[in-house]
């Protein structure tokens, strides 16, 4: 049988085959190399026979479309990378580095800058304009859930992952768009996982505690979201400066108006993308993040 591993908890899987959830074990051969099955999977699997509880046995994992690390996903269509400006205070670095490995992976960057409710007009408008030509960009209200039924149009029919910071209110935002699809397919899910995890299912707890272990939540008519564990701080891969410099869509098309054909809009004269800084054409803070992710790169070439 197909399934898709909806969640994992010390060495144990829950693999949801559009119908039930069954909690299983990987099959000896997968369990050694441990990070081999990452939530979001697509495996092969049989109910073991033996068993009394009727558990599954992992025997394959499928071809994956693509997977992140950080959070530890895979088969995504769009990344929604959620940040606030205050509680906590937002850290672009850390938002670019994210958007820029939904890039590597080729995985569809969404903004969410949430929290709205903490921030001043001027900020947020700020904020917004750093990426609203780049990327959708939505403005949520995890309070009200002001925002959450315009991002929920924005993933219908796809993969999509809530990424970011710890404490940003993905959690939050995950029951919001919860509430809003009151399908059949996520009613019978959380049925089903509530009948295998003994767990009180997400209306009443979630939010509320941090988030240790990535969830999938079968919205229906093909929507998947999962809801991930924040994270404070992320590492450079292993990436050629140029390569990070093509990460930044808004200095690709400024490029061909460089006076060097492979300037990295550091340190040469007559660059386009420095001037369309001084213009505020570009966003400060994001050509900081670029600066920052240079120099971190940098350790890898000694
Ligand atoms: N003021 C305000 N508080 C919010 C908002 N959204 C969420 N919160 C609160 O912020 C705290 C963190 O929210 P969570 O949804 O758990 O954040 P998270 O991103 O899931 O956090 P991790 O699971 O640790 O990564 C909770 O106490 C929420 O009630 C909002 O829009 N405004
Ligand atoms: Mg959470
Ligand atoms: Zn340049």
């Amino acid at each position: 049988m197909k399934g898709t591993v909806v969640k994992g908890i010390g060495g144990f899987y829950f693999v949801h085959d559009g119908e039930n959830v069954v909690m299983g074990k990987a099959r000896g051969n997968l369990k050694r190399n441990k990070k081999l099955i990452y939530v979001g999977d697509i495996v092969d699997f049989d109910i073991d026979q033996s068993d009394m509880d009727g558990d599954c046995v992992i025997h394959r994992v499928i071809e994956r479309k693509n997977f992140l690390n950080r959070p530890p996903v895979s088969n995504l269509d769009t990344l929604v990378v959620v940040f606030s400006l205050k509680q906590p205070d937002v850290n672009y670095p850390v938002i670019d580095k994210l958007i820029a490995g939904a890039l590597m992976a080729g995985i569809e960057p969404v903004i969410c800058i949430s929290k709205t409710d903490l921030a001043g007009d001027e900020e947020l408008q700020k904020a917004h304009s750093a990426y609203k030509d780049i990327y959708p960009t939505v403005l949520v209200n995890g309070i009200t859930g002001e925002g959450t039924a315009e991002l929920l149009e924005l993933i219908k029919g796809r993969r999509v992952a809530l990424a970011g910071p710890s404490g940003v209110g993905k959690s939050t935002i995950t029951n919001h768009i919860l509430k809003a699809s009151e399908s059949d397919e996520l009613k019978a899910f959380e049925k089903a996982i509530e009948a295998e995890t003994g767990e009180i299912s997400g209306k009443t707890g979630r939010g509320r505690h941090t988030t240790r272990h990535v969830e999938i939540f079968p919205l229906g008519g093909g929507t998947m979201l999962y809801d991930t564990p924040g994270f404070t701080s992320l590492d450079m891969p292993e990436y050629d400066i140029y390569r990070v410099r093509d990460l930044f869509p808004e200095f690709r098309d400024l490029q061909a108006e460089c006076k060097y054909a492979d300037c990295l809009h550091i340190n040469e004269p007559y660059c386009a993308v420095k001037d369309a800084l001084k213009e505020g054409k570009i966003a400060k803070s994001r050509y900081d993040s670029y600066l920052i992710m240079t120099e971190e790169v940098k350790k890898w070439q000694k």
